[in-house]
């Protein structure tokens, strides 16, 4: 029976000679298997979405891959170091992040990535639900374990908001705003929701599980009727869709390089990238928590990443959690 790693070894040596053609016969030698086994390999990688073309003399050529989340395709080309290097890969699960919070309780390094082409039971904060229709979007969860207390967890949030930005950015020229905590809009709607969840002694974080989800190439009739308007896409603001696997890619990185600026030099860098992609500050804004309303203008993040609040009164309150909703300009 053809075997899953020499399938995987046929694949990179295409990946090896983009645009050439490799015999069969060559293969078959180099990997110490049979004709037969090779053309097996090649049928079920065209099954997977990979384009191969095959001609007699000349042999098979890999002419392009699918536009999906396969780990060897994430980690070829993949810029960042360790985060999604040990990456698990669902075509659909409940939620990411019920995933990662599993791995992450029984010992996931910090790092471990979990992505699914679609979620059945996408998850946002507080019990809510998140579209997450198969193959639009990038729906996905790092496992980070800081040595850190408790408190600093939320500032990850912003790191993610900040990293996601910066990724989307560059990938597509599109600058997403930030609304405070963990939304990234565009045109004022959402494009991406953050989810953060933490495991935790009384003082010291054991680990925090990021999901991140990005709607990538989601069509309006993707959005449940409720949801739809207050959401977009990519695609919906670029007019086009867009690859996923280098969006994919460069979310890692800059997830990478952030968390690791974090790590070095705290939270001023992030506050300093947050505050110039925010579309909360200088807005009045309603901040609903479990305890009260309050209505004022934001005025700030401060140096742990609250949102400084100050009402008609000239009172100034803090705000670790809650939702803001962003009122009306003027
Ligand atoms: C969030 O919650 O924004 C966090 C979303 C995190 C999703 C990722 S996907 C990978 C990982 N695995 C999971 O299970 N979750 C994470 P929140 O701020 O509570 O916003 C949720 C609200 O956003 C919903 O109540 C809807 O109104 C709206 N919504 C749902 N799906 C959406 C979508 N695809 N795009 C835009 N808005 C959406």
């Amino acid at each position: 029976m053809a075997k899953e790693g020499s399938k995987q070894q046929v694949l990179e040596y295409l990946r090896r000679r983009p645009g050439e053609y490799i015999s069969g016969e060559e293969l078959s030698k180099r990997l110490a298997i049979t004709r037969t086994a090779v053309w097996k390999h090649v049928q079920a990688l065209r099954r997977e979405g990979y384009q191969i073309d095959a001609q007699t003399r000349r042999g098979y050529c890999l002419l392009s891959a699918p536009d999906c989340f396969y780990p060897e395709e994430v980690t070829a080309g993949l810029k960042a170091t360790w985060l999604g290097r040990n990456l698990y890969y669902y075509d659909e699960v409940g939620s990411t992040n019920q995933v990662a919070k599993e791995l992450a309780d029984g010992g996931a390094p910090e790092g471990t990535v979990v992505i699914a082409e679609g979620q059945t039971g996408g998850r946002g904060r507080r019990g809510r639900s998140w579209v997450s229709p198969p193959r639009k979007g990038i729906w996905f969860s790092v496992i980070l374990r800081p040595r850190v207390a408790t408190a600093m967890a939320s500032q990850l949030t912003l790191l993610a908001a900040v990293a996601v930005a910066a990724a989307v950015r560059r990938q597509t020229g599109l600058p997403p705003g930030i609304k405070w905590p963990n939304d990234l809009l565009a045109g004022g709607r959402k494009m991406c929701g953050i989810l953060a969840e933490i495991k935790a002694e009384i003082d010291v974080l054991e680990y925090v599980v990021l999901g991140i989800g990005l709607n990538a190439n989601l069509e309006v009739g993707d959005f449940s009727p409720e949801v739809r308007p207050h959401a977009t896409s990519l695609y919906l603001e670029l007019g086009r869709p867009v690859e996923r696997l280098p969006l994919f890619q460069e979310m890692l990185y800059q997830l990478e390089k952030w968390y690791e600026r974090w790590q070095e030099k705290g939270f001023e860098p992030i506050r300093r990238a947050w505050k110039e992609a925010s579309v909360t500050l200088g807005r009045e804004v309603e901040v609903n928590t479990w305890r009260d309303v309050f209505r004022g203008v934001a005025v700030d993040i401060d140096a742990e990443g609250a949102l400084l609040v100050r009402g008609a009164g000239g009172e100034v309150r803090r705000y670790n959690s809650g939702e803001v909703s962003l009122r009306a300009a003027g």
